[in-house]
Parts: C-alpha cells; structure tokens; sequence
C-alpha cells in the first residue's frame, strides 16, 4: 500500500520536473544547423529556423552566432506559441546596396506579431548605410523621397526586450516600434557619424509601456523620436551625441495622429547634440491633437546647441506656412534639474503657438551656462 502510493507519488512528480526542466532550457535554432554559411546570403536559413521556433510551445532560441553574416533582409512573422529569443553573437552585415534588398521598400530586418520575444547578445546588426545609402537620403530636405529601410523594425509587439545588441550605419533610422506594448530597449549601442542623414536611433510611435533605458546612442538625427499615439514612454539613463537629442515630434502633419500622454525622459546626458529634449509641431498643419504630462528631469547638457525647446513653428527648409499656428495643444510640462554648458544664447526656448498657447508649464533648478563664455549664466528665450 506504501510503496504503491510512494510509486504513483513519483510518477505523478516526474512529469512536472521533466515539465520545468524543459521550460527552463529553451530549445535551441542555431542558424548554422539551418544551413547558413559565412559567404552566403543567411536570409533562408534564419527565416526556417523562425518558422520552427514559431510552432514550438517551448521557449526556444534562435542563435546567430559569432562570426560575420550576410543577411538580404527578413521578415519574421509570429505569433508563436512560445517565447522566443534571437541571440546575436555575431557581425550581420546588410547588403550596402539598398536596391539589392529583395524589396527595397521594406525594412532590412522586421519582426512583427509577437508576444514574449527577446532580442540579445552583444553582437552587431550593421547596415552598411554609409556605402551607398545616405547619398541618396534626403528625406530630410524631400517630402516626397525615396524611404529607405530602417534598420531594425519592431511593430506590434508586446511584453519584450531588445538588449544588448548594437546597430550600426543603417540606412534609415535604426530601430522603430510601432503599435508596441510593454517592450523595453537596455543597454542598447546606436552608432552612425553625426552627418549620417535620417538615421534617428529609436523612433517610437503608437505605443504604450514603453522602456529606453542605459543606452548610449549616437547618429546624425533624433537619438529618441517620439511620434503619435504614445502613453508610458519611460526614457532613463541614454546618453546622445552627436545626434538631435530626444525629440517629441515632429507632429501635426496627419490628420489622422492621436494624443500623447505620459512621457518621462529623465537622466540622461546630451553631449554636442543639436538639441536636449525638444518637442516640434508643424504650422499650417491639419493635426489638433494634445500633447500632455511631459517629464523631463535630472539632465545633464554638454555644449548642446538647444537644451530645452519647444519649437511649434517647426518649419525645415521652409516646407510651410508660418502664417498659419500650429493647432496642437502642449501642456502638463515638468522640467526640473537640467544642468550644464550650451553653444546658443538660451537654456530654455519656448515657442508655444499663438493658436493654443502652451499651459501648465513648469520649469525649475536650470542651470546652464554658455560654453563660449564660460560662467555666463542663461535664461529663457519665449517668443
Ligand atoms: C517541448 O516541451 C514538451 C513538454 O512541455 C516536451 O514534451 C517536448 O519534448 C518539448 N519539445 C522539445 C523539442 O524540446
Ligand atoms: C498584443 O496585445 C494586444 C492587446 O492586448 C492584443 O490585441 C494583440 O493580439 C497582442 N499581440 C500579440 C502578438 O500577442
Ligand atoms: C513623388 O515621387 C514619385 C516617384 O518618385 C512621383 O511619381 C510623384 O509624382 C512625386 N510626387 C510629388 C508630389 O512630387
Ligand atoms: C512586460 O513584459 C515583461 C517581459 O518583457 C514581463 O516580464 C512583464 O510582466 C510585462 N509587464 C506587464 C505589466 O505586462
Ligand atoms: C547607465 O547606462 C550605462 C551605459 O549602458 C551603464 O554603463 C550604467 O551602468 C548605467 N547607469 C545606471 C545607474 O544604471
Ligand atoms: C485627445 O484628448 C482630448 C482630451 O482628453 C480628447 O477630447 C480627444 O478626443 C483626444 N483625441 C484623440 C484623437 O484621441
Ligand atoms: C536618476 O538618478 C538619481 C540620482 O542619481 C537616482 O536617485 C534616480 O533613481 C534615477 N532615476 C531613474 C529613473 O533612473
Ligand atoms: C499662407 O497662409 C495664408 C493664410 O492662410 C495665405 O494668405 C498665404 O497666401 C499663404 N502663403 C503661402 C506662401 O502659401
Ligand atoms: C560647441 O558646439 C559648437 C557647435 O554647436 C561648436 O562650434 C563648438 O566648438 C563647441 N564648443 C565646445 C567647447 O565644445
Ligand atoms: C533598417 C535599416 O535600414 N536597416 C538598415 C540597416 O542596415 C541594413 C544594411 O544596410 C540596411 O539594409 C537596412 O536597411
């Protein structure tokens, strides 16, 4: 009787060890297994392994490892039934010719439709921008140029991470997350020259709960671009430069944008970047929306050209009519605990719209000094 119910003790106990062990260990996709080789192209190889690792109910692990890869450009689709992980140990290398991408109009490397995915390792996703690309990136002075892809695309994508990896030279902006949910980007490196045209670092837009944290980005546009629809952005500890700073914006443009509410951008370091923490709203632009509940505390500017702006007559290049006010309304503004040098003539610059004026703006403990004449205290500049 004892030793029946000990043995069906165990067998009732064994399955769930053999249940943990399995969950803990995930199950391995190493590319090489699918085929890829250092001189070929790894796009097929990666994507079988990702069409695997989709249909397992494990948690599973795609790992590229260490070494130099070619990669043309993925896709990869979920959902999947498990958590999934991509590790990067190696160099992957885009093609630095964007019109030999098998579709040049979409990203180099997207991952869509997933829950509880990972993207680790200390390894390197270059995207040869400077090759070829960026001499045919104006988008900057075009509003009618030819996209480029970015780099790494995350969109709708909930409850993951992105850490660790670096992303280098992409074409067009480096990583985005559209239509994201509780995805945090740590410890993330961003490099391209300060000249590099269009290559914001992490460009976010209809998303909430989401996280940018101790990570160093430099690039020659925004190191952080914010743009519609946006709740719980959380930015702490990045530092930028070169680059132009963190940026709220540009919006207005679309009729169809929505509301942002509650962004906190605290600790970071702005370091010979065009801008701190800006936010810009087109004039002459349909979008009436509200941007409230900014934070932006505990920053430290070194020799940044605008540490604080608020710029509702964004008008690059003169693509637009001045004469009529932005429509957008700014308020709930927290600015507390900004230290530091600026090559301008101001620390604080607000251009509100005469439209709808700026409300609920509060700013305290700036302490910025001109990096040209040193000691020399500055204030505000409103018009
Ligand atoms: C996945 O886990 C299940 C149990 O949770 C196990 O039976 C199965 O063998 C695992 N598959 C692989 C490929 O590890
Ligand atoms: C992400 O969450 C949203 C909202 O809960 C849900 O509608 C969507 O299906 C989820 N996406 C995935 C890929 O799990
Ligand atoms: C935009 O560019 C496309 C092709 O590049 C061209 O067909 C179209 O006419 C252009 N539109 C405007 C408004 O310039
Ligand atoms: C957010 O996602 C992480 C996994 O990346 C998860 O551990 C955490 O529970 C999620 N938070 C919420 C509120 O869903
Ligand atoms: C801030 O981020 C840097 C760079 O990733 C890291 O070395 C440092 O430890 C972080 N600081 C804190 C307080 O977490
Ligand atoms: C923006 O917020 C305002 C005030 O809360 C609300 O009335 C309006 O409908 C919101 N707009 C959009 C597009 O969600
Ligand atoms: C910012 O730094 C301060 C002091 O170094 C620290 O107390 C605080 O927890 C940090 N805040 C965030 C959100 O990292
Ligand atoms: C700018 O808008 C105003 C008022 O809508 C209009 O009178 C003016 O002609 C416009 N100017 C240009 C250059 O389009
Ligand atoms: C500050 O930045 C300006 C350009 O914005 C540059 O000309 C100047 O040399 C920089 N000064 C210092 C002290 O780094
Ligand atoms: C997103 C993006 O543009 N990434 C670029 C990253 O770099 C590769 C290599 O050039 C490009 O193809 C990608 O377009």
């Amino acid at each position: 009787m004892t030793i029946k119910c000990i043995s069906s003790l165990i067998l009732l106990v064994l399955p769930l060890i053999l249940a943990y062990h399995t969950f803990a260990q995930p199950q391995i996709f190493d590319i090489t297994t699918y085929g890829a080789t250092p001189d070929t192209d790894i796009s097929e190889a990666l994507l079988n392994a990702w069409e695997d690792a989709i249909v397992s109910a494990n948690e599973s692990k795609i790992v590229i490892p260490q070494g130099t890869w070619m990669l043309s450009q993925a896709e990869l689709a979920g959902p999947g039934l498990g958590p999934i992980e991509i590790e990067n140990q190696g160099t992957v290398l885009a093609n630095a010719d964007p019109n030999s991408m098998p579709n040049p109009k979409a990203q180099w490397i997207a991952v869509n439709y997933v829950n509880s995915f990972t993207l680790s390792g200390h390894g390197v996703f270059d995207g040869q921008g400077a090759l070829q690309a960026w001499a045919t990136n104006d988008c900057n002075v075009n509003r009618n140029c030819s996209k480029l892809p970015i780099n790494l695309s995350f969109n709708f994508m909930n409850n993951s991470v992105i850490q660790d990896v670096t992303s280098k030279d992409s074409k067009n902006f480096h990583i985005n997350c559209l239509a994201c949910m509780n995805v945090s980007f740590i410890r993330l490196t961003v490099v391209a020259p300060g000249d590099s045209p269009n290559t914001d670092g992490i460009h976010v837009a209809r998303s909430t709960m989401v996280n940018i944290a101790d990570s160093v980005i430099a690039t020659g546009d925004d190191c952080v671009s914010m743009g519609d629809d946006l709740t719980q952005v959380y930015i702490h500890n990045v530092t930028c430069g070169p680059g132009h700073g963190i940026s709220i914006g540009s919006l207005g443009r679309n009729l169809n944008e929505r509301n942002i509410s509650g962004i906190y951008v605290k600790n970071c370091s702005f370091i010979q970047t065009q801008n701190g923490v800006r936010i810009k709203t087109w004039p002459s632009a349909p979008a009436t929306i509200i941007l409230s509940n900014l934070h932006f505390e505990n920053l430290i500017m070194q020799n940044a050209s605008n540490p604080i702006i608020i710029d509702q007559q964004y008008c690059p290049w003169n693509l637009c009519n001045l004469t009529s006010p932005s429509l957008i309304e700014i308020r709930q503004v927290r600015i507390k605990n900004v230290k530091g040098t600026t090559s301008s003539s101001h620390a604080v610059k607000l251009s509100c719209s005469s439209a709808k004026p700026c409300d609920d703006v509060k700013i305290g403990d700036v302490d910025i000094t001109s990096a040209k004449m040193e000691g020399t205290k500055l204030g505000f500049s409103l018009r």
